[in-house]
């Protein structure tokens, strides 16, 4: 890590100057810090600390290299519907390469990011995209007549820090998909250490702009967990807080898609929904900024898993999720949310008060869960044979 000096530049200190540079006014501006500061988990009024960084950091060079991908991480970044959010990424960074973006070609391209590793050597973070294939000596990817794996051990050995944007230089992504023709490996494997990742495919915009502030407030990368993952971002599963997890604990769930139960927003799990083995905070920040429930589960889809490491791409899409944690959460969220609104915490905390005790939910998920629809049929079948009604709370009207 270098001299904190080397972060923040004394001319650009004041928001005024932040207001002008991305044409976004003070108020919203620190709405934005403090959405970062919220999503890195810090405590309140540590906002402060994220826009004076925000406003005085001088920009660190980003190198950014592509190998195999579809660019979908940095479209995320830079096509979201937040219209300040690339903006903002363009004022904090400095993205000195970037084949996707930069106007420069061929030879010059590689000239731009030589120099920049020159002029930053061992300032620069180098932010990786892609898996990089081993096969054959890497030879199912090259740049500049340089293989992938060549290529991020020259531009990480004078970085000031590495970071693997996206599910394929996370752990290969889709490009390692079975049987990996390739031998798609991770950035961590190519440089055998664990390195910073903000793995999803694509990942949200906001951890990866959180993790890049995170580093110009405190001069470090977040905490992450034995992955890798930034611990403010993957520390829980994302069946924890999600919307539809009321109705899981109640054993209402979606059969088929488009049936009543889909129709309803019951839960996805037996559609093969992976939120209960998937870490990942898409269930509480959302994805591309165009309101709430706009994310996979949201919009009525399972999780596929494509944070998680030999979930996504991996195992089949509507294969049930394994649980990796059945506590039941102490709020709910409302079971029907108005589209484009958030739920209060009030509102939550009345679903919750409803929602009844939490071992009560434990036992309905106990009983619930391991069984097939087929298992399920054949249950009710029995009830509805021994004459006896449906328990209450027994299986959704679907
Ligand atoms: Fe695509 Fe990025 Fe997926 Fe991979 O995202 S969105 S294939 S994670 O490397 O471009
Ligand atoms: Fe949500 Fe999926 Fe969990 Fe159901 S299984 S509560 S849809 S994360
Ligand atoms: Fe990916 Fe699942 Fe989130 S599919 S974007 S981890 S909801």
């Amino acid at each position: 890590m270098g001299n904190m000096n080397d972060f923040f530049d004394t001319s650009r200190k004041t928001l005024q100057d932040v207001e002008q540079r991305l044409e976004m006014p003070r108020r919203e501006f620190l709405q934005f810090c403090a959405t970062l500061a919220a999503t890195m988990g810090l405590p309140a009024g540590a906002e402060a600390a994220v826009a004076k960084a925000i406003e005085a950091a001088k920009r660190p060079s980003v190198i950014w290299l592509h190998f195999q991908e579809c660019t979908g991480c940095t479209e995320s970044l830079l096509r979201a519907e937040h219209p300040t959010l690339e903006k903002l990424i363009l004022d904090v960074i400095s993205l000195d390469y970037h084949e996707t973006l930069m106007a420069a070609a061929g030879h010059q391209a590689e000239a731009a990011r030589k120099d920049a590793m020159k002029a930053n050597k061992g300032k620069y973070v180098l932010v990786v995209e892609g898996a990089i294939p081993t096969k054959n000596n890497g030879i199912y990817c090259k740049i500049g007549g340089q293989t992938a794996i060549d290529m991020v051990k020259e531009c990480a050995a004078d970085a000031a820090a590495v970071i693997a944007i996206g599910s394929c230089a996370s752990w290969g992504g889709m490009p390692s998909t079975g049987p990996n023709p390739t031998g798609a490996s991770s950035v961590s494997e190519i440089l055998g250490k664990v390195v910073p990742t903000i793995p999803g495919c694509p990942p949200n915009p906001y951890n990866f702009l959180a993790t890049v502030v995170h580093f110009l407030t405190f001069g470090k990368l977040p905490e992450v967990d034995k992955l890798g993952r930034p611990k403010f971002a993957y520390g829980r599963l994302i069946h924890e807080n999600c919307e539809r997890r009321a109705h899981f604990d109640a054993g209402r769930f979606a059969i088929e898609f488009g049936d009543a139960g889909h129709r309803q927003g019951y839960c996805l799990y037996k559609l093969g929904c992976k939120g209960p083995e998937t870490y990942a905070n898409c269930s509480t920040l959302g994805f591309g900024d165009a309101g709430e429930n706009n994310w996979p589960v949201g919009c009525g889809h399972p999780c596929i898993g494509c944070t998680e490491k030999g979930v996504g791409f991996e195992k089949p899409i509507h294969q049930v999720a394994k649980m990796l944690n059945v506590t039941p959460p102490l709020q709910y969220p409302r079971i029907v949310e108005e589209q484009g609104k958030a739920a209060s915490f009030a509102s939550a905390a009345a679903v919750a008060a409803v929602a009844g005790a939490a071992a009560g939910a434990a036992i309905m998920l106990t009983r619930n869960l391991g069984l097939s629809h087929a298992a399920e049929e054949a249950e009710r079948a029995k009830d509805a044979g021994a004459g006896g009604k449906p328990a209450a709370g027994d299986k959704a009207e679907v």
